[in-house]
C-alpha cells in the first residue's frame, strides 16, 4: 500500500503562544473533500441535465453526500432505488459508486437511456474481479456488507466473491483451493483495519494473493494520511460528511485512532455543538471525498464566530487527477 509524501506536516504554533497556551486555532487537512471521481459523477449529472433537460433520474445517490442530492432534487433530478422506477426511454445516471452488470442489462432491456458516472477507479477493481473470476480465483473481497459498491463489484462475479467485512468476519472465509485465492477491496475503508483484515486472512491463507495495485485509492489515502497528521495535536477533530458516507465515517475513526481527544461527523456547520469546544485549543478540520468546499466553509466561518479564526493548514499531499467525462458529455464540460 503506497502512502502520500509529507509535504508541509510541521505544525507551526501561533505567534506568542507556548505549548501550553490557550491561544485558540484550527489545523485544516489538506487534501479533503472531492476527489476526482466524485468531481465526475456531481460534473456528468450537471451535464446530463443541461443536455436533456430534467427529469434526469439518477440510481441510488449520486454520491454520499446529503447537501450534494439535495441541490441536484431541486435542480430536477429524480433519485431512484431502482431502474424499474425510471420510466422507460427515460435518461439514467449510474452513481460514482459502480453497478454491477445486471443492472446493466436492466437498464437495457427499459431501453433506458443510461450514463455510467462509476469512478474510474472503482471500474478497475470491477476489472479486477473480472480477471480473476475468469481465472477461477476464490475472490475475497473486503468491505462494508450492504454497501452499493461492493454489491456492484460482487455482482461482477458472485460465484467466485466472498465479502470480508472487516477482521472479525475473517474466521468465516472458507476457500476451495487455498493456492488460488486472492483480496481485493471497497475503495473508502480504513487503510489501518484493511491491512489488519489482510494479516489475518494471510495467517489462514499463506498464498493469498495481493491485489495488482492499490484498491483503496489515492483519495481515501490521502484524506486518511493528512487527519493521521494533525490529529495528535487535536482536542476536537470536526469531519465533514454524511452518515452514510464510508469514507468520511473512516476520517472520525483514523481521527480518533491518531489521538485526537474527540471526533464528530456533521453534514452542516448547524449541527456543531458549541459545548463541543468547552476548554478546547485546537480544532482539526477535513471532509470526506463527496463533501462541497462550501460545507468545510461553513464550518469554518462558524469557528471563527467562537474565536477559532487562525487557521492553518496541514497539507501531506498535492491533488492534480482529473478524470475526462463519460463520452457523450465531454464537449460539454466547462
Ligand atoms: O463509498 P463512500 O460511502 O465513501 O462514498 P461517497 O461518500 O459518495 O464518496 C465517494 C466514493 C465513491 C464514489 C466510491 O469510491
Ligand atoms: Fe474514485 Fe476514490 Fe473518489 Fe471513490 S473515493 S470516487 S474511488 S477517487
Amino acid at each position: 500500500m503506497s502512502s502520500a509524501i509529507p509535504l508541509n506536516v510541521g505544525i507551526a504554533r501561533s505567534a506568542g503562544t507556548s505549548a501550553t497556551g490557550s491561544a485558540k486555532r484550527v489545523l485544516l487537512a489538506e487534501p479533503r473533500g472531492y476527489c476526482a471521481g466524485v468531481d465526475r459523477a456531481v460534473e456528468t449529472v450537471e451535464r446530463a441535465l443541461d443536455k436533456h433537460g430534467a427529469p434526469i433520474y439518477v440510481r441510488k445517490e449520486i454520491v454520499h453526500n446529503r447537501h450534494v442530492v439535495e441541490t441536484l432534487r431541486e435542480r430536477g433530478v429524480v433519485f431512484v432505488d431502482e431502474t424499474d422506477e425510471v420510466p422507460e426511454g427515460s435518461v439514467v445516471v449510474f452513481s460514482a459508486h459502480g453497478v454491477s452488470p445486471m443492472v446493466h442489462q436492466e437498464a437495457a432491456s427499459r431501453s433506458l437511456h443510461a450514463i455510467d458516472a462509476t469512478c474510474p477507479l472503482v471500474t478497475k477493481v470491477h476489472q479486477e474481479a473480472k480477471r480473476f473470476a475468469r481465472d477461477d480465483y476464490d475472490i475475497l473481497l473486503i468491505g462494508h456488507e450492504g454497501h452499493e459498491e461492493v454489491e456492484g463489484t460482487a455482482g461482477e462475479a458472485p460465484d467466485h466473491v466472498q465479502l470480508v467485512d472487516g477482521p472479525e468476519s475473517v474466521a468465516n472465509v472458507t476457500v476451495r483451493d487455498e493456492s488460488k485465492v486472492i483480496w481485493l477491496s471497497q475503495t473508502t475503508l480504513s487503510v489501518d483495519e484493511t491491512m489488519e483484515t489482510v494479516q489475518r486472512l494471510r495467517e489462514r491463507f499463506p498464498d493469498m494473493q495481493d491485489p495488482p495495485s492499490d484498491d483503496i485509492c489515492y483519495a481515501t489515502q490521502n484524506r486518511q494520511v493528512a487527519v493521521k497528521a494533525m490529529a495528535p495535536e487535536c482536542d476536537l477533530v470536526i469531519v465533514v460528511g454524511s452518515r452514510n458516507s464510508s469514507n468520511s465515517k473512516r476520517l472520525v475513526e483514523v481521527a480518533l485512532g491518531a489521538g485526537a481527544q474527540s471526533a464528530h461527523l456533521v453534514d452542516y456547520a448547524r449541527e456543531v455543538d458549541p459545548a463541543w469546544f468547552e476548554g478546547i485549543r485546537t480544532i482539526g478540520v477535513t471532509s470526506g471525498a463527496s463533501v462541497p468546499e462550501i460545507l468545510v466553509q461553513g464550518v469554518l466561518d462558524l469557528l471563527a464566530e467562537h474565536g477559532y479564526g487562525d487557521v492553518q493548514p496541514v497539507t501531506t499531499a498535492n491533488e492534480t487527477l482529473v478524470f475526462a467525462l463519460p463520452r457523450e458529455l465531454r464537449a460539454a464540460r466547462g
